[in-house]
């Protein structure tokens, strides 16, 4: 028999836990499918050594659940790992979380979602929210000969930890956030370990001091949240400078970059080393990765850098562009993530038979990062478009889970299928694009690029975002009537003839 409920979550990741308690807040019966056996979607998945959040920790907490146990300005992995178990458990999220439970396709059919997991149970649902999350896929590249590799070798996010590294030759191919921590933490503690660099990144000096047990207590007392939230702004912005440089060209932005170089300059005194690592790309055009030593690290004399692209891997370590063998134990690919991926292999079929593969297939894209036209009652979190590059997460969850409760509320009051037009899509993409020359982002292939060179991410500040989601626009969505009578069996073909064609606002 299908079990049938009203909302299906996909993932119980960082988004998948904020929407469950929202859903349960609001009494909405749910259900989150997670295919591992644990919540944390990457917190769980990435365990590698020197791991830490790379945005002020406080800034990563939910709006609905403060944390005073945090032992850093940028907490380490384990912990924000343990902070996502706390809340499913506490707020007894995990009540509706299916543990183990992969979706394999979810079909509108007849005006519900028809779920089908990979151990063929089915499961009906008025309405799908995507939260399978950006950083799940690993990407790793084809190198010639990498099949023939002896030592061992694995992706930063699937760390093996069965291997001793500290007496091995360690290879890590990668310089974003993931290999420069790796790299930082195993330079430390003393391991033999090359960093592979293909381009030379910006790297952002910063402390990361303990959080002391007079601030912890500060933090426990209730009411201190806006004041913290202030504060947490007033930092970055010390920090990291105004965001508004990635936005616009100008003083500011040379500036930071100026910054940067300055730093490189002051840390790395040999010329030679320093050459080597002196990005050509502009700053914040990829993530600038956030490190207090890594600089220091590349200095030690147990730490090599390789600059260049990768010829082959052979049996014995890695082949350089110059033909230079560097004999290895491990090789660590900390060569990021599928981020187009989605909630790929699932397969989604929407109006109409829509699939979204075949609609993404020149390129993701979607409604301010929530919802897709043509796919009626479906909705992601973090989706292309979406500001993931700028707002810490779940500063950017309050947006969309806000706009998606209101959507939701629609849906159940009035019995309707709510599908973004394609002329609200193309007016807010067309948006999109026209602001991304001018930001950073645009003027390098990052990991947000998409197979025609635009980034796929937000071009403006993060006030924008909460502005333009702060109430859902009703009238950039096609509604849908649903009739939730339920029908005998003989009938149905007849009402979904009927259903189809009511489905015109949907269909190309
Ligand atoms: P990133 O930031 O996507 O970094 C991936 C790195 O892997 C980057 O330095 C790439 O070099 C490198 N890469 C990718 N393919 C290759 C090949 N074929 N050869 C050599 N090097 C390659 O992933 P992370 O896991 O570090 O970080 C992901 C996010 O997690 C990060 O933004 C934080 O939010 C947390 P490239 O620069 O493209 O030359």
């Amino acid at each position: 028999m299908t079990d049938q409920f009203e909302i299906a979550v996909i993932g119980a990741g960082l988004s998948g836990i904020y929407m469950g308690e929202k859903l349960r807040e609001a009494g909405i019966s749910h259900k989150i499918f997670e295919k591992a056996d644990e919540v944390g979607g990457t917190w769980r998945d990435n365990t590698y050594p020197g791991l830490y959040i790379d945005v002020l920790t406080r800034s990563y907490e939910y709006s609905f659940a403060r944390s005073s146990k945090w032992t850093h300005r940028y907490a380490p992995g384990s912990e924000i790992q343990d902070y996502l178990v706390r809340v499913a458990r506490d707020r007894r999220i995990v009540d509706s979380i299916l543990f183990n439970t992969e979706v394999s396709s979810a079909r509108f059919t007849d005006g519900v979602w028809e779920l089908e997991t990979t151990d063929g149970r089915k499961f009906s649902a008025t309405v799908v929210v995507c939260a399978t999350g950006f950083l799940r896929v690993p990407n790793i590249p084809s190198f010639p000969g990498m099949d023939d590799f002896e030592g061992h070798a694995f992706h930063s996010s699937r760390w093996d930890h069965s291997v001793d590294y500290r007496d091995k030759r360690v290879g890590v191919i990668g310089t974003g956030s993931s290999g420069v921590q790796i790299v930082t933490e195993l330079g430390r503690r003393g391991v033999d370990v090359t960093h592979f660099i293909r381009t030379p990144q910006w790297m952002m000096i910063r402390k990361n001091p303990k959080i002391s047990f007079w601030e912890r207590l500060f933090l426990a007392l209730p009411g201190t949240g806006p004041y913290w939230d202030r504060r947490m702004i007033r930092m970055r912005e010390k920090i990291e400078g105004p965001a508004s440089w990635r936005f616009e060209p100008g003083p500011e932005r040379e500036r930071i970059q100026r910054q940067y170089v300055r730093e490189l300059e002051k840390a790395v005194p040999d010329p030679e080393l320093r050459a080597k690592l002196m990005p050509t790309e502009e700053a914040g055009c990829k993530r600038i990765a956030k490190t207090e030593n890594y600089y220091k690290t590349v200095q030690l004399p147990n730490v090599a850098v390789s600059v260049g692209p990768i010829s082959s891997i052979g049996p014995q370590g890695i082949v350089d562009a110059d033909g230079d063998l560097h004999e290895l134990d491990v090789i660590v690919y900390a060569t990021g993530f599928q981020s187009h991926a989605y909630m790929h292999p699932m397969v989604v079929e929407g109006a109409n038979g829509k699939r979204l593969d075949e609609l993404w297939k020149d390129g993701v894209y979607s409604y301010y990062g929530i919802a897709v036209p043509e796919m009626p009652n479906f909705f992601l979190l973090n989706g292309p478009f979406a500001p993931i590059n700028l707002i810490p997460i779940p500063a950017l969850l309050d947006d969309e889970v806000g706009c998606l409760m209101q959507l939701i509320d629609v849906i159940r009051s009035e019995n309707v299928a709510l599908a973004p037009t394609k002329q609200a899509t193309s007016i807010f993409v067309d948006e999109v694009r026209a602001a991304i020359p001018r930001t950073t982002f645009g003027s390098c292939p990052n990991w947000f690029t998409d197979q025609s060179g635009t980034p796929v991410l937000w071009p403006w500040p993060r006030t924008e975002h909460s502005k333009r989601l702060r109430h859902a626009i009703l009238k950039d969505f096609a509604r849908t009537p649903i009739d939730k009578t339920p029908r005998p069996e003989k009938e149905k073909d007849v009402w979904a003839g009927h259903f189809r064609a009511s489905l015109g606002g949907f269909l190309p």
